[in-house]
């Protein structure tokens, strides 16, 4: 076992000293980029559709997608409210009414807003931490064919007719076999399964990424605000979702084999499920809010030209987000009974969650009041966060207060309060990332004008369409009704708040037609335009594949970004090319950054795609309730995997690999805490997590279900260990 040995003799993580390293010596840049993209190329044609594994590829499908289902999802809430246009409602009957709130919902939350996140980080991280690839590239390119399967699946199932419509919540007894026959549940638990798999995924890579691949001496103390926030919400990832796939597991059980979780009669009990739900739904909102707080924290100290105020305390907020946001999701259960004890704990814990938010926005006004805010178009979103983010921010404080909660819980002033937080924590926020990375993506600039107007028709319309919901709400109305015949007093301001969900949308088509003209029509431009300090804009434009011809080192973190550009380019980072004709880069010590061992990467391949694609047969079967064929694509599941496993044994090359003068690491096959280890660490925190949601529901129902445990269900205790047997085959056929 050989230690990476420094220009200084010393080891790795052994000194506090600035890293030192000396510059490669300068190459020609078009054959150092012929050399690299020879190696990181996508394949060409359709091909290269189907085996891509490149983040900066696999990025862009992620938003792109992201922004399609976006776009289904608007269409979905403008049928709902062309209903409450009028009392009577237009065109939709209950069935339908239900279906469509149900998907708006779903795709907005799972389809859209996760998923554009991941796709943002994926695209970006290696960029801004000065690497070439996200730790896992077969695993981002499975997590994408998961999501985009899982989204197929229930887009179908609406076309069909056969959607969910319980609710974006799925509320046991409603969502159960009694309340809601057919497949409709069942598309909704498979499906947005399916998606998760995906955000795990993402999850486990993000995660990696930003602790062992940063530029040599970035240390994770200086690293971009960017990374800590997606470091916050990736960590919420792993712990958040897993009590929902439980969740989804059990209720999935309970409707297909007639086993008893939720139903009171046998030993279940209902509010298991709000309460899994919402162990992920809470900590939901937050994974939605960071990364648009990150993309705040990014833009605003450039366009101030100051550096941001606050660093730390912005850093000790995240994390204050990330603990605190597990402790709060009693507050969307006020009104089902809970003792006068947790409503007032959880209703203060509530109330603290803003004080981290707050911070934030004061660091961020703090940051603006002490540089020279730059009004273009990214800025007019990002006010355009402050005005309707704080007053959604503000209902939220009011919905925290138990006796405001009973008399709005369920109206129309939540369904305000869900968009104003969503679509001016997140939307707003995202649209001002779409600005200001589109010329990384497509090396073109766009023209003044329609953006702006399209800001300002979105802004109107939005508070036009949902402050008056504020209203209707505390009049009384409910959510999720399709029409309200007896109720004169909420005509008005329906058919306001629709006319104006109108004027919203034609905003949104003016965005979405300004980046396409850019795409296809802007100007082209090689250089970063907003002179930015960060790393994603050291590089030319568009960003090629590859990112860095060679990796940043200490030298080239401590000057701007258009000042690294050439010296990159030319080679005089570490681990310049591709001479070994392989995709290598740096792994570094997660608190210091100091080089440790190369990473080589997997090529292009198939198998991600062949293997979401046998978890999609997987969950067609059990759709179609054809259970006694659902081992075919299990087993055709394990085959993959041990597949997959085979790919990433490598003949290890003869000793270590010169990355800069004087500076010789060992590659992977010789480290004991390679990515794979950090990526394990993560998958049995997220396990972990499964296990001990389950530890929770069965100790919530022996604790609060008056009927626990209930008859024997039919597949008595002997069949268990073998049920656990099988479920380990898998596991055990990678691990030898
Ligand atoms: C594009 C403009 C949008 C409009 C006009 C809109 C409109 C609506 C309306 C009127 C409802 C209430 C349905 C009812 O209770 O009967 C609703 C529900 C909902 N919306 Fe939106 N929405 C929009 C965007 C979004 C976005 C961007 C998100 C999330 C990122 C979102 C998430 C939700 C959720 C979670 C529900 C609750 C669904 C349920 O009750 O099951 N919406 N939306
Ligand atoms: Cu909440």
């Amino acid at each position: 076992m050989t230690d990476a040995t420094l220009p200084d003799g010393t080891t790795d993580g052994t000194r506090a000293e600035p890293l030192a390293i000396p510059a490669n010596p300068p190459r020609r840049a078009l054959g150092l980029h012929r050399e690299l993209e020879r190696v990181w190329a996508n394949d060409p044609g359709w091909r290269g559709q189907i085996t891509a594994v490149n983040h900066t590829t696999l990025g862009l499908r992620f938003m792109a997608t992201a922004l399609v289902f976006f776009l289904i999802g608007g269409v979905l809430a403008m049928l709902i409210r062309a209903q409450l246009a009028t009392p009577d409602g237009a065109f939709l009957d209950t069935e339908l009414y239900n279906q469509i709130f149900t998907m708006h919902g779903s795709i907005m939350m799972f389809l859209f807003a996760i998923p554009m996140l991941e796709g943002l980080a994926i695209y970006l991280l290696p960029k801004m931490l000065g690497t070439r690839d996200m730790a896992f590239p077969r695993l981002t390119a499975m997590a994408y064919w998961c999501y985009l399967f899982g989204g197929l699946i229930m887009l179908v199932a609406l076309l069909a007719g056969v959607a969910p419509r319980d609710g974006w919540f799925m509320y046991t007894p409603l969502s159960g076999a009694t309340h809601s026959p057919g497949i409709n549940a069942d598309v909704w638990l498979l499906g947005v399964t399916f998606v998760e798999i995906s955000a795990l995924a993402a999850a486990v890579e993000i995660t990696v990424t930003i602790l062992r691949q940063r530029a040599p001496g970035m240390k994770l103390t200086e690293m971009p605000l960017f990374a800590w926030y997606m470091l916050g919400t990736s960590a919420m990832m792993l712990v958040g979702f897993p009590p929902l796939i439980l969740a989804s597991v059990l209720l999935e059980i309970e409707r297909a084999f007639d086993w008893p979780f939720f139903e009171v009669a046998r030993g279940g009990d209902p509010l298991l499920w709000q309460h899994l739900f919402w162990l992920f739904g809470h900590p939901e909102v937050y994974i939605i809010f960071l990364p648009a707080a990150g993309v705040l924290s990014t833009l605003i100290p450039v366009l101030c030209r100051t550096p941001i105020l606050g660093y730390g305390a912005i850093v000790a907020s995240i994390l204050a987000l990330v603990f605190l946001s597990f402790g709060l999701w009693v507050h969307h259960m006020f009104t089902v009974g809970i003792p006068h004890m947790a409503l007032a704990f959880f209703s203060a814990a509530s109330l603290l969650v803003a004080v981290p938010t707050v911070v934030q926005v004061f660091a961020w006004i703090g940051t603006m009041w002490k540089g020279r805010p730059e009004l273009v178009l990214p800025m007019y979103h990002i006010l355009g966060f402050f005005l309707t983010f704080v007053m959604g921010g503000l209902t939220g404080v009011m919905l925290a207060v138990v006796p405001f909660n009973w008399q709005a819980h369920d109206s129309a002033f939540v369904t305000a309060h869900l968009h104003y937080v969503l679509i001016g924590g997140f939307v707003f926020p995202m649209m001002a990332a779409a600005v200001w990375w589109m010329p990384l993506i497509t090396g073109r600039v766009r023209v003044r004008g329609l953006g702006e107007a399209a800001f300002w028709v979105i802004l109107i319309g939005f508070h036009g369409t949902f402050f008056i919901m504020h209203l209707t709400g505390l009049l009384g109305m409910p959510r999720r009704i399709d029409i309200y015949p007896g109720n004169p007093e909420w005509v008005w301001l329906n058919l306001t708040s629709s006319l104006f969900g109108f004027v919203m949308t034609i905003g949104f088509a003016l965005f979405v037609l300004d980046m396409v003209l850019q795409a296809t029509m802007g100007q082209k431009q090689r250089r970063d335009p907003w002179r930015a300090p960060t790393l994603d804009w050291a590089m030319a434009l568009p960003a090629p594949g590859y990112t860095f011809a060679s990796i940043p080192g200490p030298r080239h973190l401590e000057r701007s970004a258009n000042d690294t550009i050439l010296p990159l380019a030319r080679g005089e980072g570490l681990l310049p090319g591709a001479p070994r004709g392989r995709r290598e880069f740096l792994v570094t010590s997660m608190a210091g950054g100091r080089p440790d061992h190369v990473a080589i990467l997997p090529g292009n391949t198939a198998l991600p795609l062949a293997l979401s694609a046998a978890i999609g047969g997987f969950v067609l079967l059990m759709l179609a309730g054809l259970y006694a064929l659902t081992p075919l694509p299990l087993m055709l599941v394990a085959a993959l995997i041990w597949v997959w496993g085979r790919g990433m044994v490598r003949p290890v090359a003869p000793g270590p690999i010169p990355v800069a003068p004087g500076l010789d690491l060992p590659e992977q096959g010789m480290r004991r805490r390679t990515l794979g280890w950090s990526g394990s660490v993560c998958l049995l925190v997220a396990n972990g997590t499964l296990f001990a949601s389950l530890v929770f529901g069965a100790g919530y129902l022996s604790v609060v279900a008056s009927g626990w445990p209930g008859p024997a269900a039919e597949v008595g205790p002997e069949a268990l260990p073998w049920l656990a047997a099988a479920a380990l085959l898998p596991v055990l056929v990678f691990r030898f």
